[in-house]
């Protein structure tokens, strides 16, 4: 499902983060020393290779809501964003965490002049976010920066399950 605010389409698919090669850049659902981990981070690191964590933990540790960025290494991107969930319950307001994270994640991917960006769910796993919810957050998020994009002309949101890309397709149409 895609839908377009200006410039900018955004799009909803199901697939795997580390295999989206028409994409300049993948964003990581990062830990705060930006080591490998488990679910996204872990596969990144995997397909990326050992040079992805030489070059990132030492730009860390980073707080929930902030992302910072090096290259795709061993991945077919040029640039993996590494950005911080809150830990839902924990890290509160959320949203506000959240919302912050897409905000940073999206002005990296511009100051780079990376004209294409691919998410994964971030937050929604080990960090306990609802789906439905984090959803929302995270497409009226890029419905409000859209116009004020430059370089970044797609926006990919990359969904491992079924339920998880009819979350992000209802947030699509309810924000775009
Ligand atoms: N491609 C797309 N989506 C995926 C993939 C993949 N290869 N693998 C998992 N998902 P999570 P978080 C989905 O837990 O909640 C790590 O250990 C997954 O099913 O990776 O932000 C880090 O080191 C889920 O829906 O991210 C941190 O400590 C979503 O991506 C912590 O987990 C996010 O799951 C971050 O937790």
């Amino acid at each position: 499902m895609k839908r377009t605010a200006g410039a900018v389409t955004v799009e909803c698919v199901r697939g795997n983060i580390t295999t989206q090669e028409d994409v300049d850049a993948v964003v990581n659902a990062a830990n705060a020393r930006l080591e490998p981990g488990g679910g996204v981070a872990g596969a990144i690191h995997r397909a990326a290779g050992p040079g992805l964590a030489e070059e990132a933990v030492p730009l860390g540790p980073i707080n929930p809501g902030e992302a910072v960025i090096t290259g795709g290494h061993g991945l077919p991107n040029r640039f993996v964003i590494h950005a911080l969930g809150p830990v839902y319950g924990q890290d509160r307001p959320e949203a506000e965490f959240l919302s912050r994270l897409y905000r940073n994640a999206l002005a990296l991917a511009e100051e780079n002049g990376a004209s294409s960006v691919a998410f994964p769910t971030i937050s929604t796993g080990i960090f306990g976010y609802p789906v439905e919810e984090a959803a929302e957050v995270a497409l009226r998020t890029v419905r409000e920066e859209a116009e004020g994009l430059s370089a970044v002309r797609l926006v990919r949101f990359v969904l491992f399950s079924e339920r998880d890309l009819d979350a992000h397709e209802r947030a699509l149409s309810e924000a775009f």
